[in-house]
């Protein structure tokens, strides 16, 4: 049940075994981009995730990121989705149209859909923010994504 009395509470349940994930990663910063990919994915695989249920694509930057998205949502074959890149302030003049307009199209994608997405488009100032963040964030994605899953099976069948 929960702590508070009489009260039904989910749980947030991390058990991926039979989850199908979908990830769709930016190439435009590879080397950020390989990084949350090798930490989301051994965290998928940790939770229980068959590799053999999880699909890969690559796209060229976070812009086309959604429409990727968009398409798996779509298929109806994906439980989850996760979306991984990096917008890089030193890299852009315009860094808050790619990182806005990437992070608003995800977020689009999984209320449009129903499909929940874990939005891992890294933002940062600079190339060594975004190196230090990208294990840590690869991997709540991947927890992100799992938990979501479940969870909006749950919900509407409660009791
Ligand atoms: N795409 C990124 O994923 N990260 C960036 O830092 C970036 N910068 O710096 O511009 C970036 N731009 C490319 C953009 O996402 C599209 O691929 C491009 O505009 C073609 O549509």
């Amino acid at each position: 049940m929960s702590k508070y009395d009489n009260i039904e509470e989910l749980e947030p349940d991390w058990r991926g075994a039979g989850l199908r994930i979908g990830i769709v990663m930016s190439r435009f910063n590879t080397d950020i981009g390989e990084g949350l990919l090798s930490s989301c994915t051994a965290t998928l695989v940790k939770h229980g995730v068959r590799a053999a249920d999880i699909l890969i694509v690559t796209v060229p930057g976070a812009l086309e990121v959604p429409l990727a998205l968009q398409k798996m949502a779509g298929s109806g074959r994906y439980d989850a989705l996760i979306a991984l890149g990096a917008v890089i302030r030193g890299e852009t003049y315009h860094f808050e149209i790619v990182s806005n307009e990437s992070c608003s199209g995800i977020t689009a994608v999984q209320l449009d859909s129903g499909v929940p997405v874990a939005n891992g488009i890294l933002t940062t100032e600079n190339d060594d923010q975004a190196l230090a963040r990208m294990a840590e964030k690869g991997a709540d994605c991947a927890k992100a994504a799992i938990e979501m899953a479940n969870l909006l099976r749950r919900i509407g069948n409660e009791k």
